[in-house]
C-alpha cells in the first residue's frame, strides 16, 4: 500500500500566491510600492481603530490580511479555460460565480477561481479573476479566423505542469516535492512575455478591433495583468497614491465609504506602456503594449440576495442620476450621489443582520461557554445574542462585482475601448468551455453561516440553532 503523504492543497495555493507576488513585484516595481503603501495604511488603521483590530482578531482574518490578494488573467480558448480549471483545482481553487462583461463593452465572460470553505480561505484567500475572450463577438470574419489560428498554435502550459496536473488527478494529490515543482511550473503560465507571437501590423489590427483582443491573442500566454492587496482603508490609499508617484483611477468602484463596509470597493492605477518585440516575416519590430496595472481593494460584508438586490438598486439610482460613466470630471458628484443614495442601506450590524441584508459568522462568547448546557438562558439565537452568549461578525465578501470589474477593465483599456456587443449573456456556453458548472457564491456564504451556527450550538450544549 502506498504511504504517500500529499501536500495540502491550501498550502500549495498559499505558496503559489507568494510566488506570484514575488514574480509580479520583480516584473512591476510599482506593485511593490503599492504594497508598501497598503501595509502602512493597514498598520495605521489597526493602531487607531481598536474596534477594527478586535473584529479582525475575532474572525482570525488578521492572519490572512498580509497574504490577501487577487489577480486576473484573460484566456483565448475553451481548451485553455478547461485546463486552467484543472490547474487551479490542484490548489483547491474552484470556479465561483459567473460574470458577463459584454454589457459593459468588454468581449469576455469570467469566473473567479478561489477556495470555497472558510477554513481553506483562512489558510489562503488567493483568487484569480479569469476571463474567456468571446471570439464570436469579433465582427470581422477574417480577423476572427486569424485570431483563432494564432490561438490554436500556442500552448500556455509547460509539458511538466500538464503531467503534474494529471498525476494529481490520478493519485488524489501531490507530495511535497512535486507540489513545489508544480508551483514553479504553474508560474510559467502567468509570466510576462516581452516578445509577441504576431507582427506589429497584425497586432495593430487586433488592437483596432479591441485592445483586449490584442492582449489575449498576440502573446504566448495569459500574463497576470494585476495583483491586488487588501486594504482596511481604501480612501487613504487612494489619496496617498500620488505621494508615492502612482496615479489612481478617477473613482473608487463599488459602494461608498461606510462605518461597516459591504461587498467590495476597488481602485487601480493605469496600465503601464511596456516595450514589446513583434515578430514578422523574418523581421523583428519594436513596439509597446499596455496591459499590466496595480489595484487595491477593501472587502466588506457578504450580502444576502436581499442585501445584494438593495445594493444593485441603490447603485443604479446613483448611476442613473449621474447620467454618464463616472470619470475624472464628475468624480466628486458621483461620490456625493453614492453617499446620498446609500443612506437607505442600514449601516449598523444589528440592522444588517435583523433585516437579512448580510451573512454573518456567529461565535459563542466566553460567558456562553462558561454557562454550559444547563445554564443557557434561551434556546434561540436572538435570546442568546441578547444574553451575550453569542456574538457575530459579518462574513467577508470573497467575490467580485460585474459593474466594478467593468470599471476596472475600462480604466485600463482606455476610453477608446467602449464597444457595443449584441451577444447576450451566456453562462451555458461558459460552463461548457470550463468543463463544469460554476459554483453559486451565495450558497457558499449560507453554508458558512450555517456551520457557524451549528458550531455555536455544539459548544453551548444545544441541539441546534435556527
Ligand atoms: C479583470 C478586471 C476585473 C476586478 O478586480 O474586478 C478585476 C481584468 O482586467 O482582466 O480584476
Ligand atoms: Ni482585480
Amino acid at each position: 500500500m502506498s504511504t504517500a503523504r500529499f501536500a495540502s492543497r491550501d498550502e500549495i495555493r498559499a505558496s503559489f500566491s507568494r510566488a506570484m507576488s514575488q514574480m509580479y513585484q520583480q516584473e512591476v516595481p510599482l506593485y511593490g510600492t503599492l504594497m508598501e503603501l497598503v501595509a502602512e495604511t493597514n498598520q495605521g488603521v489597526l493602531a487607531n481603530q481598536p474596534a477594527v483590530a478586535e473584529s479582525l482578531q475575532r474572525t482570525g482574518e488578521i492572519e490572512r490580511l498580509d497574504m490577501e490578494r487577487h489577480g486576473a488573467i484573460r484566456v483565448g480558448t475553451p481548451a485553455e479555460l478547461a485546463t486552467l480549471a484543472r490547474l487551479f483545482a490542484v490548489m483547491g481553487m474552484q470556479p465561483v460565480g459567473y460574470y458577463d462583461l459584454t454589457p459593459a463593452g468588454v468581449p469576455v465572460h469570467s469566473t473567479a477561481f478561489r477556495a470555497v470553505h472558510e477554513d481553506a480561505l483562512q489558510v489562503s484567500p488567493f483568487r484569480v479573476f479569469t476571463s474567456l475572450l468571446r471570439l464570436e463577438l469579433i465582427g470581422d470574419a477574417q480577423l476572427r479566423a486569424f485570431a483563432e489560428q494564432v490561438l490554436a498554435k500556442r500552448s500556455i502550459f509547460t509539458p511538466r505542469v500538464l503531467e503534474l496536473i494529471e498525476q494529481s488527478e490520478r493519485d488524489g494529490g501531490l507530495n511535497a516535492s512535486d507540489a513545489e515543482a508544480f508551483v514553479q511550473q504553474a508560474l510559467e503560465t502567468f509570466r510576462w512575455h516581452s516578445t509577441a507571437t504576431v507582427s506589429l501590423a497584425e497586432y495593430q489590427q487586433l488592437l483596432a478591433q479591441h485592445r483586449l483582443i490584442a492582449d489575449v491573442v498576440a502573446f504566448r500566454g495569459p500574463h497576470i495583468n494585476h495583483l491586488t492587496p487588501r486594504t482596511l482603508d481604501i480612501d487613504t490609499v487612494q489619496s496617498g497614491m500620488p505621494r508615492k508617484g502612482i496615479t489612481p483611477k478617477a473613482v473608487v468602484e463599488g459602494p461608498p465609504r461606510r462605518q461597516h463596509p459591504i461587498l467590495l470597493r476597488q481602485t487601480s492605477f493605469k496600465a503601464l506602456q511596456e516595450p514589446i518585440t513583434f515578430v514578422g516575416q523574418g523581421v523583428s519590430e519594436s513596439g509597446s503594449h499596455s496591459a499590466r496595472f496595480g489595484e487595491i481593494e477593501q472587502r466588506g460584508a457578504a450580502l444576502t440576495p436581499r442585501g445584494r438586490a438593495l445594493y444593485d438598486q441603490l447603485l443604479n439610482v446613483a448611476r442613473d442620476e449621474l447620467g454618464e460613466f463616472p470619470n475624472e470630471a464628475n468624480s466628486v458628484r458621483y461620490a456625493e450621489l453614492l453617499e446620498k443614495t446609500f443612506k437607505d442601506f442600514p449601516d449598523d450590524l444589528d440592522s444588517m443582520r435583523r433585516q437579512d441584508l448580510a451573512y454573518f459568522r456567529y461565535f459563542p462568547t466566553a460567558k456562553g461557554i462558561a454557562a454550559g448546557s444547563a445554564g443557557q438562558p434561551a434556546k434561540d439565537l436572538e435570546g442568546l445574542i441578547a444574553a451575550g452568549h453569542i456574538a457575530f461578525e459579518p462574513l467577508v465578501y470573497e467575490d467580485f462585482l460585474p459593474v466594478s470589474a467593468a470599471g476596472i477593465f475600462q480604466s485600463n483599456l482606455g476610453d477608446d475601448a467602449q464597444a457595443h456587443y449584441q451577444g447576450n449573456s451566456n453562462r451555458e456556453q461558459f460552463q461548457q468551455a470550463l468543463g463544469r458548472e460554476t459554483i453559486d457564491e451565495l450558497a457558499l456564504y449560507a453554508d458558512t453561516q450555517r456551520r457557524s451556527l451549528q458550531d455555536c450550538a455544539n459548544r453551548l450544549g444545544l441541539a441546534a440553532l435556527a
